[in-house]
């Protein structure tokens, strides 16, 4: 249960994390776009942010939603400067957001959706504080070429402010995972050349190590911003690692695919 608090940087004094988080809420279920809360008198801290994020999350578990994974964001400089953000943030990832591979997705209960190139972890054993590579492998038992579905509940996919994306579950609305790879530790998965395609042209070309030089560097990164929240990445938990291009806007009917050297193929179809 997230305890009701009063946001500190705001003049009214009654608006408050669960009121934030029940703002953004609404407009993703009734695909209404808002005002960007900095521009709206919400200006939040990084950690009230989170917090708000957190509520957002536990009002889709009383959804019945079940937390299923953590996604990395901007983990990339280009996209930091293409969304004018300057540091890497992380999202919540529940089981109603996570599409089968080679399955279709209903985009008309969308706002604005986009697509983008990733890498996936799955990760076995809980990860604490400050990892290292080494221990990251380890907690690893699978890797897997990983498109995610952005979507923004703000008028016109726009931000002006960290904590306006961040509050907003870090643009988070689906992710499709390929076939997990558990024999990976032969794979340089800093060097791998990635190539999305809508209905067979290719769209998106990029190297894995666009994602923060190498992806599992994304997971170092994730739970060093999950301590200073106090938790940890648990085990049974999917990591999308970030994009390693920018993302590409969706429209029904397109197929997209994302190969990446030495990984299965994964697809999805828009309806
Ligand atoms: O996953 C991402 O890198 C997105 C984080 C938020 C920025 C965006 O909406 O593109
Ligand atoms: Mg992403």
């Amino acid at each position: 249960m997230v305890e009701q608090k009063s946001l500190s940087n705001n003049s009214d004094a009654v608006i408050s994390e669960i009121n934030v988080a029940r703002i953004l809420y609404q407009a993703r279920v009734q695909q209404a776009a808002i005002k960007q809360l900095s521009k709206n008198g919400i200006a939040l801290s990084r950690s009230e942010a989170y917090a708000v994020q957190e509520a957002g999350i536990t009002m889709r578990v009383k959804d019945n939603e079940r937390l299923v994974g953590l996604k990395m964001g901007l983990t990339s400089e280009g996209k930091r400067k293409q969304m004018n953000l300057d540091s890497p943030l992380y999202g919540e990832l529940t089981d109603k957001m996570q599409i089968d591979n080679n399955s279709n997705l209903d985009i008309s209960k969308l706002i604005h959706p986009k697509i983008e190139p990733e890498i996936a972890f799955l990760i076995s054993k809980p990860l604490a504080g400050n990892v290292t590579q080494q221990q990251v492998l380890e907690a690893c038992s699978g890797v897997s070429a990983c498109m995610e579905i952005l979507d923004s509940r703000y008028e016109q996919f726009k931000y002006f402010s960290m904590e306006d994306v961040i509050a907003d579950n870090s643009s988070s609305s689906h992710f499709v995972a390929g076939p997990w790879i558990s024999d990976f530790k032969h794979i340089d998965l800093k060097n791998l050349n990635m190539k999305m395609a809508i209905d067979g042209q290719i769209v998106q070309k990029g190297q894995s190590s666009e994602i923060s030089g190498d992806p599992v560097n994304s997971v170092i990164e994730l739970c060093r911003l999950l301590a200073e929240r106090g938790r940890i990445l648990e085990a049974g938990m999917i990591v999308l690692a970030g994009a390693a291009t920018a993302a590409v806007e969706l429209k029904s009917k397109q197929k997209i695919t994302l190969q990446v050297d030495s990984l299965p193929i994964v697809q999805i179809s828009i309806l």
